[in-house]
């Protein structure tokens, strides 16, 4: 017998995707968590009734919010994931052989402890590496206790609703500027341009004040809303010079040179809304 899981994000919007087996199904001290077997994407994570990531696509997101910035800096010594508590995000940090170190702030622990139990297929066990540093801690504290610390800032986040709503607004966007070496960059989730125009415009006024090269992109994950989602790149130093930097040790299966240019294409209405 199987299920369909129906997730309605957008009061206008509805998708769903078939769940063969429940693995998991509590209420922690922050949200309710969902472990699901489903029949096509492998394992999936939903938090609060929102899908956060399947086995089958979840490389799009991790590969696509790591390595932009992590390419563009060139060496990233120090590293800082807001969130992330999958561990999907750090497993491609820690492919960087110049990464001294990883800070993981992520308030939900239950996250990691289930995460390191149902996806270690995917991603190995990144908490286990010397270089990672999990802190459960809340974000804004952190980065307004560390100037100018890190090379590379991921804020890998559930969606701008309830106790993460802040993680998109103007304040932490300067808190997490201010927390970056001089050219250091950051890369935040970002929704999606047809449901999202008016939050992502905002979030780049945000971003273009604080930054000189701050910029828009787009990867397909088949199970977030729309058949995907967007990043902003937050930086000085354009994105551009990742495509000359080498990509780390280990297999990607999303991002390639070509992916990693045409992720900054935009279609032309949300590029007038966007840049004009
Ligand atoms: N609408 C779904 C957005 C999910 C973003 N968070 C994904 C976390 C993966 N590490």
């Amino acid at each position: 017998m199987s299920i369909w899981f129906t997730e309605e994000l957008h009061p206008y919007y509805r998708k769903g995707i078939r769940v063969k087996q429940i693995l998991a199904d509590e209420q922690t001290q922050f949200q309710h968590m969902q472990l699901v077997e489903t029949e096509f994407f492998g394992k999936a994570m939903i938090l609060d009734g929102i899908i956060q990531l399947t086995e089958r696509d979840n490389m799009g997101y991790h590969e696509m919010i790591v390595h932009v910035p992590m390419l563009a800096v060139g060496q990233p010594q120090r590293v800082l994931i807001v969130g992330g508590g999958d561990g999907g995000s750090l497993q491609q940090v820690l492919r960087y052989p110049s990464v001294m170190e990883a800070v993981v702030c992520e308030l939900d622990q239950r996250v990691v402890e289930l995460s390191r139990q149902y996806f270690s297929a995917s991603f190995g066990d990144p908490w286990a590496d010397s270089r990672t540093k999990l802190l459960a801690r809340d974000a804004f504290d952190y980065l307004e206790a560390n100037p100018g610390q890190f090379d590379v800032i991921i804020s890998d986040t559930t969606d701008p609703i309830g106790m993460a709503e802040r993680l998109f607004s103007d304040e932490f966007y300067k808190l997490m500027v201010r927390a970056l070496v001089k050219g250091g960059a950051a890369a935040t989730q970002c929704e999606q341009p047809f449901f999202d125009t008016e939050l992502i415009k905002e979030i780049y006024k945000s971003a273009i004040t604080l930054t000189k090269n701050p910029a828009y992109y787009y990867a397909n994950i088949p199970t977030y809303p729309g058949g995907g989602i967007g990043f902003m790149y937050v930086s000085d130093t354009p994105w551009e010079h990742g495509l000359k930097t080498p990509y780390p040790p280990g297999m990607n299966n999303y991002i390639n040179p070509e992916i990693h240019k045409a992720a900054f294409a935009l279609p032309e209405f949300f590029r007038r809304e966007l840049y004009e």
